[in-house]
């Protein structure tokens, strides 16, 4: 077991990074090789994402990590958020992947897939909550490129550009709604009666798997030839949750990045028809789990908020949020006019005001009541992931960009009446560069001792439930 280091390309909705991680018995590092902004593109016909920019700073990423590297590469593992795909012919993009935000194509989607496969039985076969942006919609509203020979899942696409290799990483294609989640594989029947070509699908790789090495002249322009490109947990929830510091399991999580992904890990499956109405999903993980999990509002809220006015002062907002002493409104986040991009004080006014609530009467009083009612929502998602599954939590783990948000940390302490342990911020890319590091026989066992080692060498905090009333 000697120490390795590897690279991680962790694509997020609103930033990116490349991390170089150093990985072995009782060692665990990253260091930031590159960061760099992500979001959506408008465009005539919707919303888009960048992925040639993506693509760039990946490379320059990689570029800086294999240079920065204090023992040559060993891999490099990719992952990225979930259900949005680049279609090719011949090997090569057609256009630039729609992104999930984009309304109309979720408009259109879902009617047209449940006309032939109703809701109850997607679910009976692909255990999925019900997302209007899950593959399968965006493809049922995919008309424009008849021409497509292959879909890619971004992170698939991105290792497609590295290697020339052609797969689809397990836990990632559990999020296309096309996974037949009792026998593993692809639902052909689905498939056909949707009249989704098979072939347009690539065979199904497990995280720890070499999917290929770096072309000649990737491996030249990165100054690493040869290098192998490894499957990960290439769904970034995926590698999120292999990151999250628990055991046991009275432990739940809340992965809090663009998205709140609320739940808890399984082994076998919850297909009630209370889970399905209750909107929680089974995505494949690593090893073989299951992220029993939630959609819930996230850093988005706040994101979308401060773009709106213009600031890049979340700190300081926080900041002035935690010391407003007055009453905040609590509204619904889930509301589905909060998803695509926009002016989002506007929109919780208009909340607010349909609903006779006093609205926020400044940025400050307005940072609050979004962090409040996302602690509300967070709670209510693990009472009810509890409630679904018979299980008692006594724990939650806050992991991602939003466990640094100790504000929101705290309420959702306060609010469940649990300690919530928050950290690692870098859960995702952890979770990445733990599972090359087994693939490179660094470091060996299952994920209790991926964790393990996560818990003896990432700082993390603990916020204690404090005895105040909440409304
Ligand atoms: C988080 C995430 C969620 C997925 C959403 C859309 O980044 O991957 O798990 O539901 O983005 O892909």
């Amino acid at each position: 077991h000697t120490p390795v280091s590897v690279a991680a390309i962790d694509l997020g909705a609103s930033s990116g990074r490349v991390m170089l991680g150093e990985v072995g018995a009782d060692r665990l590092r990253l260091t930031a090789a590159a960061r760099f902004a992500n979001g959506p593109v408008r465009r005539d016909d919707g919303l888009h994402w960048d992925v040639s920019a993506l693509h760039r700073h990946a490379i320059d990423g990689l570029r800086s990590a294999a240079a920065a590297a204090p023992s040559a590469l060993a891999s490099v593992g990719i992952d990225s958020w979930a259900v949005d795909y680049g279609l090719l012919r011949d090997g090569r993009l057609l256009d630039e992947p729609f992104h999930y935000r984009d309304e109309e194509r979720g408009a259109v989607g879902p009617g047209l897939v449940h006309a032939v496969v109703p809701p109850e039985e997607l679910y009976a076969r692909n255990g999925l909550q019900f997302l209007p942006f899950n593959t399968v919609y965006q493809l049922a509203a995919d008309h424009a490129h008849p021409g497509a020979d292959r879909l890619l899942l971004v992170p698939d696409l991105l290792a497609h550009w590295l290697t020339g290799a052609e797969v689809a990483e397990r836990t990632n294609a559990s999020t296309t709604g096309l996974l037949d989640l009792r026998t593993g594989a692809w639902d052909d029947d689905v498939l056909s009666r949707l009249g989704i070509s098979r072939s347009l699908l690539a065979d199904l790789v497990e995280p720890g798997t070499t999917i290929g090495t770096l072309l000649p002249e990737v491996g030249e322009a990165v100054g690493a030839p040869g290098l192998p490109v490894v499957a990960v947990g290439s769904h970034d929830t995926a590698s999120a949750v292999v990151g999250v510091p628990m055991a046991g399991d009275e432990a739940a999580y809340v992965s809090l990045g663009t998205w709140g992904l609320v739940g808890l890990e399984l082994t076998e499956p919850v297909l009630t028809e209370e889970a399905r109405a209750a909107n929680f999903t089974h995505e494949g993980g690593v090893d073989g789990t299951i992220r029993f999990l939630t959609n819930v509002m996230g850093t988005w809220l706040l994101s979308e908020t401060l773009r709106t006015w213009g600031r890049d002062d979340l700190g300081a907002l926080l900041a002035a949020a935690a010391d407003v002493t007055g009453e905040v409104p609590l509204f619904d986040v889930q509301d589905p006019r909060f998803v695509p991009p926009g002016d989002m004080p506007a929109r919780i006014a208009a909340w607010c005001a349909e609903h006779d609530v006093a609205p926020p009467v400044d940025a400050a009083s307005l940072v609050r009541s979004v962090v409040e009612s996302l602690a509300v929502a967070y709670a209510d998602a693990l009472a009810t992931a509890a409630s679904l599954t018979g299980r008692t939590v006594r724990q939650v783990h806050v992991v991602g960009g939003g466990s640094q948000n100790a504000l929101l940390c705290q309420a959702l302490a306060d609010r469940t009446g649990l300690p919530v342990v928050a950290g690692p911020v870098e859960a995702t890319a952890l979770g990445n560069v733990l599972v090359q590091g087994r693939a490179a026989g660094a470091i060996s066992g299952g994920l209790d001792d991926l964790r393990a080692l996560i818990a003896r060498t990432q700082d993390l905090r603990r916020h204690e439930p404090r005895e105040v009333s909440v409304p």
